[in-house]
């Protein structure tokens, strides 16, 4: 079951407001780009949780998942590039990039 947007991140702001940096939407994408590490033009689960960590995320597998539920459209376990543009909506909203 995938929970509504809104729920997800009124539920994760909390836990993301002392993170140490701030990043904008193109920034986002060259830093989730540079997280795959296999060069595939995808994340997978443990490349999207590395970059996670690298963010600064305190609660990384719970939002790792929580990330791929919202932006794996096809649901093959990989944020492709296609799909990147909602991971990115996602950090935003969640406010992952904010101090
Ligand atoms: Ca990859
Ligand atoms: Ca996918």
């Amino acid at each position: 079951m995938r929970r509504p947007f809104l729920y997800i991140c009124q539920r994760t702001e909390m836990r993301f407001q002392k993170l140490p940096m701030k990043l904008n939407e193109q920034e986002l994408l060259a830093f989730f780009k540079r997280h795959d590490v296999n060069k595939d033009n995808r994340l997978s689960w443990d490349e999207l949780k590395q970059a996670f960590i690298d963010l600064g995320v305190s609660w990384v597998s719970w939002t790792t998942d929580r990330a791929m539920l919202q932006a794996d459209d096809n649901e093959d376990g990989y944020i492709s590039e296609g799909e990147m543009e909602k991971l990115i909506q996602f950090a935003l909203k969640c406010k992952l990039t904010i101090k």
